[in-house]
């Protein structure tokens, strides 16, 4: 039998066989724009959002969606073609399987097919919340200095013409100066990318742009906008073709983008919004005055032990992070490395057992249903590492703690970003903005051992400091002499 569409006309007929969304789409707000929908969000917010229609019939906090570059176009025709409508697939350790059609986004606009009408959408009464998952390397900020980078040429672009936005910093600034002018209070800029001190990273770079750009709105921007941080959790592996095909076989079901996530999900968030909030509080998101501590613990412990598994991973040849963690040598590493270098630098936080919290990572990631590639844990370590790994590493070494398992990552990763195959010589490809960049220092390594740690903007002075480089260069000349990295990890634990 044909499958089914999934899509507004269509929906009635899932019901029965698969949690439909009940409350009267038509008749939803958007309340919320949101600034890169990709499978994250969807597992996410989207989906707390849709509870909160669902319960508790919220319906001025809609979401309507936003693509900011070309790359969007795909799930912009996706999710147009049904109705802004998906199913999202939670993956329980135990097999069991729960599937629901989320409704919670309305609309969804291509910015470079319609900017005016994304700055309207934004600078609309309805619109309170504008949030951005634009990924670690979005926000345009130099980590070596923890500047905004104003060279950026599309930077340069709208700094000029202020009515051509490109980036996330014209948009919002538009879509803000339009609602001074209209006398309507601002949004909040709510930041959902693990950095820590997303909120407050944020802001700065707006006022940065802004002062630029607008001293006035500035100004007015710098008294009125919340930027509130926040720390969200959900692991959500890339869509396969095999999700797909589940849906049509179980429930009839043509879902052409469907999203994939674990059972566990959290949200920590400072109540610091300029314009009204959803009581998200009704389902178990935690508002908080002080996000510091939930942000570092789970970057420093969730975010890093994926690159820990993921990049030496990569290059010995495991698929998935469940895979890494069946591997006993790499779970014990990546358990050692949270318990002697990242245990000791955090500080406590209320209501949290670190040991259970470490236990429950291990379980997360050992997950054999989310079946999350090291791929797509690999992808962007130069915008990841500097935000998860590197400052841990640093703080060791200032206080004189363990710096060797973040230390062989890093070798790890030279070499990965050199060769690009893995140890039975089959291909890894390297999906990172930096790429040529990091390949083009990697591969001096021979010459150089140090050669790699020359790229400042990821690793800050870290060259300049000799207990560091001297355990640096063994390893990576260990790697480069063909010294398998579990046989290293394997000497390590
Ligand atoms: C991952 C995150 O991309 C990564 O490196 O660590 O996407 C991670 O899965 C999420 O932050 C989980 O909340």
């Amino acid at each position: 039998m044909e499958s089914l569409k999934l899509n507004a006309q269509n929906i009635s007929q899932f019901a029965g066989r698969v949690a439909v969304p009940k409350y009267d789409r038509a008749s939803v707000k958007a309340g919320i724009v949101h600034i890169g929908i990709g499978g994250f969000h969807r597992s996410h917010q989207a989906y707390y959002i849709h509870q909160l229609l669902e319960k508790y019939n919220a319906l001025d906090w809609g979401i309507c969606g936003v693509g900011l570059r070309e790359a969007d176009r795909t799930i912009y025709n996706m999710l147009k073609k049904q109705d802004y409508l998906y199913t999202l697939i939670v993956q329980h350790p135990n097999g069991n399987i729960e599937s629901e059609v989320i409704g919670s986004l309305n609309n969804f606009l291509l910015a470079v097919d319609t900017p005016n009408l994304v700055i309207e959408k934004m600078a609309h009464p309805d619109t309170k919340i504008v949030s951005l998952t634009i990924t670690e390397g979005g926000y345009n900020f130099n980590s070596t200095t923890g500047l905004f980078n104003f060279e950026n040429p599309d930077v340069q672009h709208e700094l000029q013409y202020p009515n051509e936005p490109k980036t996330v910093y014209g948009f919002i600034t538009s879509a803000l100066r339009k609602r001074q002018a209209n006398g309507l209070p601002p949004f909040t800029v709510l930041s959902c990318d693990n950095i820590q001190h997303n909120g407050d990273m944020t802001r700065k770079m707006f006022l940065a742009f802004a002062k630029k750009q607008d001293p006035e709105l500035a100004k007015w921007m710098e008294e009125k906008v919340g930027f509130p941080n926040s720390m969200v959790d959900r692991i959500t592996p890339v869509t396969s073709a095999t999700d797909i095909e589940y849906l049509q076989k179980k429930y009839n079901l043509n879902d052409e983008w469907p999203v994939v996530c674990e059972p566990f999900i959290q949200w920590v968030v400072e109540d610091n919004f300029s314009n009204g909030r959803p009581a998200l509080e009704k389902l178990g998101v935690q508002f908080v005055s002080d996000v510091t501590p939930y942000e570092k613990m789970k970057i420093r412990l969730l975010n890093a032990g994926h690159s820990v598994l993921g990049i030496p991973g990569a290059l010995h040849g495991h698929a998935t992070i469940n895979a890494c963690m069946e591997d006993k040598v790499f779970a014990t590493f990546m358990r050692q490395f949270m318990d002697k270098e990242v245990t000791p630098i955090l500080d406590a936080v209320e209501g949290i057992d670190l040991e259970k919290y470490k236990d429950s990572l291990e379980e997360r990631f050992a997950n054999p249903n989310i079946k999350d590639s090291v791929s797509r844990i690999c992808a962007e370590s130069a915008a990841k590492l500097p935000k998860f790994l590197i400052p841990t590493l640093q703080e060791n070494l200032a206080k004189g703690g363990s710096f060797e398992f973040a230390t062989l990552i890093l070798a790890a990763w030279c070499y990965y970003s050199d060769k690009g195959i893995n140890e039975n010589m089959e291909p890894l490809e390297i999906i990172d903005v930096m790429k040529n960049e990091l390949h083009q220092a990697a591969k001096e390594t021979p010459k150089d051992s140090l050669s790699f740690l020359k790229q400042s903007e990821i690793f800050g002075d870290l060259i300049e400091n000799e207990p560091f480089t001297k355990k640096y260069v063994e390893m990576v000349q260990l790697i480069y002499g063909g010294e398998s990295i579990r046989k290293l990890m394997h000497e390590m634990i």
